[in-house]
């Protein structure tokens, strides 16, 4: 009988597991996630959205050295890789981001000349993966659900956070803030960072003007155009782009969101690495 290093077995060959106690359990889980949250309070980039855009970007900051936490509503990654093309389980990446998803450990097969293909969960698992050996935190259940700012002029420095649980039982339930030295709006279609701050903030003078109908090529250059600063310690990347500043939709082919998600990350490495010394 095979029988792996550590593993114990019993006169009747079953294999002896660790007894735990239940208060342990809730211990150790305790114990390690209010650790780690207490060293999140403060950090250099909060993403809102793991999706691709938003790993993507987590993954390259992460990269060079700066302290990334991810917030993501959901209880998973991915954001619309998942459901494909209308829930076919292929996505479609294009040149030069093709470069990326390599990087990142995706496997395509090319279907035309510069043209690539991909399983949905491969991507999901893949980009995910990517940004967590690069030192990101991924943190899932928790929406960003307003902006922490100083004025004048105008400047982000953190976000405020709620339980999706929360948020989805209309409890009155206050929530806490986080600082970081830049946010980045990776939330998708809704852009929901960046309306909160068009909101809540007027003297940005936001407007988020809704995406336009799909046009898949313009969509794709005008996003990773479009991926930028929008004012002090906020930026925008991904389809929350599009939104924000009424470019097109673009389906499910997903070149461009690795592409923005790379940009904006090269923007705020720039600006709190280079341009610090
Ligand atoms: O929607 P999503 O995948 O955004 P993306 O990175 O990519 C867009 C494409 O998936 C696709 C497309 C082009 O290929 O058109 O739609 O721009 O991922 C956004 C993630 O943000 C989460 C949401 O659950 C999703 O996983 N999210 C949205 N609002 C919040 C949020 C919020 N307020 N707080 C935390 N997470």
């Amino acid at each position: 009988m095979m029988r792996k290093a550590g593993e114990e077995r019993d006169r009747m060959g079953k294999i002896k597991i660790r007894e735990v106690d239940e208060s342990e359990i809730t211990r150790t889980i305790i114990k390690k996630a209010l650790e780690e949250w207490l060293n999140l309070t403060e950090t250099d980039v909060i993403i809102a959205g793991a999706g691709p855009s938003g790993l993507t970007a987590a993954t390259y900051l992460a990269k060079a050295g700066l302290r990334t936490l991810v917030l993501e509503r959901r209880l998973s990654p991915g954001g619309g890789i998942g459901g494909g093309g209308m829930l076919f389980h292929k996505v479609v990446i294009q040149s030069p981001a093709d470069e990326i998803a390599r990087e990142m450990g995706c496997r395509l097969e090319e279907v035309g000349d510069g043209l690539y293909t991909a399983d949905t969960v491969e991507v999901i698992t893949k980009l995910a993966s990517s940004a967590i050996e690069a030192g990101a935190k991924i943190i899932l259940g928790v929406t960003v659900e307003d902006l922490i700012y100083r004025s004048p002029p105008p400047k982000i420095v953190g976000v405020v956070i709620q339980w999706t649980a929360v948020v989805e039982s209309g409890l009155h339930v206050d929530p806490i803030g986080v600082k970081a030295k830049a946010v980045i709006d990776c939330t998708g279609h809704q852009a929901e960072v960046i309306t909160v701050a068009s909101e809540k903030i007027p003297e940005l003078n936001l407007f988020v003007q809704g995406e336009k109908s799909m046009w898949a090529s313009k969509a794709e250059e005008l996003t990773v155009e479009k991926t930028g600063e929008v004012c002090e310690g906020l930026y925008v990347a991904g389809m929350a782009a599009a939104s924000l500043h009424q470019t097109p939709r673009m389906g499910p082919i997903f070149g461009g969101m690795l592409l923005s998600g790379r940009k904006v990350a090269e923007l705020v490495i720039e600006k709190l690495l280079r341009r610090q010394g």
